[in-house]
This record gives C-alpha cells, sequence and structure tokens, in this order.
C-alpha cells in the first residue's frame, strides 16, 4: 500500500507512534467536519446534507511525536440503493482495520436506534480502543451538557470521551491528545507534507459535487456525482478541467442546468474558485450533464464512477 523506505524516519524520535483512525458515525455528524478541522485545510467536502462523504478518504496529520491517519467514512445508514450499500460497507470494514475508532455523535439531539446499533457494531467489530466524540456541543446550553453526555456514555462502552465541536474547535487539543495516547508505537507511513490520498483530479470532482450539494435543494443531490474527465496543466498558472455531472433522470438534468443554463454557471463559477485555491493556479473549467439512468442501483455505472470496494477487511 505504502512504501516505508520512500519516507524517511531519521530524527523520528524512539518512541514515535503512528496508525489509522477510523472515524465512524450516522450520516452529519460532523466526521468531516472533524477530520478537515485537524488537517487545516477541506480534504472533505462538507454539507447540511446527509451522505455528502460516499467514499473512504484518508487525511493525513503528521506531528512530532506521531503521524494519525485519519480515515473519514460514509454515514452509517439503512440503504436504499446499491450506492447506500457501498457506502455502508466501506464505513464498516474501516472499523476492524482501524489502530483507533473515533465513535461520532451529534450530542445536540438523543441517541437514536441507530447511534445504538452503530455502539455495538464498533464494540465488536473494533480491533483497538475507541473514542466517543460527543459533536456539536456548540448547540448545547453549558447546563445541557451534562446530561446529553450521560445519556451518550451509557450507550457506548469506549475506552475515552470527549465533547466536541468540530466547527467552533472546542476541545479540538483535548480529543488529539486522546488519539496519540491510543495509538500503537509505529513510524511515519506517508511524508510530513502529504494530508491525504486523494489525488488533486479526484478532489477538483468533489469540489463541484460540493457546490451541487450547496445550490441545489430537495433530493436532487443524492442523485449526482461527477467525474473528471480531464485534468491538465496547460502551462504553470492554468489547469484545463472538463468534468461531467451525472444525474439518474431527464428532469435533474433539467434542474442542474436550469433557465437558460444559469444554474450550471453558478454551480461552475463556485467550484472554480474553490478549485483554484486547491491547485493555487486559474482553473479553466468546462463542465458537462449526463442522464446514467438510476446510476445508483447499477453495478456497472458505480464502478464506472470508481465505485470499488476498498480491499482488505476482516468483515463485510
Ligand atoms: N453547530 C455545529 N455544526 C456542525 C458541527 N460539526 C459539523 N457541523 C455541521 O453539520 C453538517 C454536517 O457536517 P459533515 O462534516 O458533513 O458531517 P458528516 O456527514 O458526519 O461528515 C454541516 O452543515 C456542518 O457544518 C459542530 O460542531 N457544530
Ligand atoms: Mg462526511
Amino acid at each position: 500500500m505504502w512504501n516505508l523506505e520512500l519516507v524517511s524516519q531519521e530524527g523520528l524520535p524512539e518512541d514515535y507512534r503512528s496508525g489509522f483512525v477510523a472515524v465512524v458515525g450516522k450520516p452529519n455528524v460532523g466526521k468531516s467536519t472533524l477530520i478537515n478541522g485537524y488537517i487545516g485545510q477541506k480534504i472533505a467536502i462538507v454539507s447540511p446534507k446527509p451522505q455528502t462523504t460516499r467514499r473512504r478518504l484518508r487525511g493525513i496529520l503528521t506531528l512530532p511525536e506521531a503521524q494519525i491517519v485519519f480515515v473519514d467514512t460514509p454515514g452509517v445508514h439503512e440503504p436504499r440503493h446499491k450506492l447506500g450499500e457501498y457506502m455502508v460497507k466501506t464505513a464498516l470494514r474501516a472499523i476492524p482495520d482501524a489502530d483507533v475508532v473515533l465513535f461520532v455523535v451529534d450530542v445536540s439531539g438523543p441517541p437514536g436506534e441507530e447511534d445504538r446499533k452503530l455502539a455495538r457494531m464498533i464494540e465488536e467489530r473494533a480491533a483497538g480502543p475507541s473514542i466517543l466524540v460527543m459533536n456539536k456541543v456548540d448547540l448545547l446550553a453549558p447546563e445541557e451538557e451534562g446530561q446529553a453526555g450521560e445519556e451518550y456514555l451509557g450507550l457506548a462502552r469506549c475506552q475515552e470521551s470527549a465533547l466536541v465541536s468540530a466547527t467552533e474547535g472546542h476541545n479540538r487539543d483535548h480529543l488529539l491528545n486522546l488519539i496519540v495516547q491510543h495509538l500503537p508505537p509505529g513510524p511515519q507511513m506517508y511524508p510530513s507534507d502529504q494530508i491525504t490520498d486523494q489525488s488533486l483530479r479526484f478532489m477538483a470532482g468533489e469540489l463541484i459535487r460540493e457546490q451541487v450539494l450547496h445550490l441545489l435543494y430537495h433530493e436532487v443531490p443524492h442523485w449526482v456525482e461527477v467525474l473528471v474527465e480531464e485534468f491538465k496543466e496547460r502551462h504553470e498558472d492554468l489547469t484545463y478541467i472538463e468534468a461531467t455531472v451525472y444525474v439518474a433522470r431527464d428532469t435533474q438534468k433539467g434542474i442542474v442546468i436550469g433557465e437558460g443554463g444559469k444554474m450550471l454557471k453558478r454551480i461552475g463559477q463556485a467550484a472554480r474558485r474553490e478549485i483554484e485555491e486547491l491547485l493555487g493556479t486559474k482553473v479553466y473549467l468546462e463542465l458537462w450533464v449526463k442522464v446514467r439512468k438510476g446510476w445508483l442501483g447499477d453495478e456497472a455505472a458505480l464502478r464506472h464512477l470508481g465505485y470499488v470496494l476498498p480491499r482488505g477487511g476482516k468483515a463485510e
């Protein structure tokens, strides 16, 4: 998977630690926001809509004493189509493979059946310690924190717990210390300056999808996937990107394009700004919209769009 010889281990303290930290939870609890906060850069797109994260993504944080490889996962839910099944499998596979599991919950509401199920699954499947991360504490009044925390503590038998706010940064360092304490000793797996395992090409597609999530209403974003077809550095300060926005029905195509092409233009403009920030170059972005009927339930279409289950994993 990686080549340790390529990563210099020189000058590392003898008790250096490293490992994979799977971040799992229901959709929308703030898993991706939490990881972005640690990396200090957007490596996973975020939106108020559930099921924003569809694949396993790694965010790498290198500290003087440890290297943490955060594994962002899709939210665990009852799948309604093949894409959903892929997403849930991806999330569950990350649990036994991790050195530490972060079980993220939204503490601003009471625990539900899904949290309970997931707590049990983590207990059964985790190979190492788990930490209960009670996120969105900023939405609670200080006097509510105690009781809300109790309810979740009763739910999961985790080794540690922390009340945090991923958006406000509350208890960020505290949680980081807990994670490092539970990591096994080990070498650096990635170079110190690498922050993700995703290609810039893939991240550009995700930034386009993020704008679709932000700008379109209702269910439409769930039916959208973005595939980058061309990604070329024209010269040092201009990148040419051509991408296709896939939808599952004809009516959705009209919605994505909008009246007189207005919506697609807005999506393109907003995404271009984000991609320019990511790449540090000017970007020429060309967007197409195509219908691939029912792609969320179509195995071949999913493969074409790059949904291939990560290998390994001791459990399904
Ligand atoms: N108030 C509040 N909102 C949060 C917090 N963390 C995440 N959110 C919001 O919750 C929504 C879902 O976040 P996201 O990171 O995509 O959740 P994920 O599906 O678990 O990865 C977004 O609108 C975030 O801005 C938090 O600590 N406090
Ligand atoms: Mg996410």
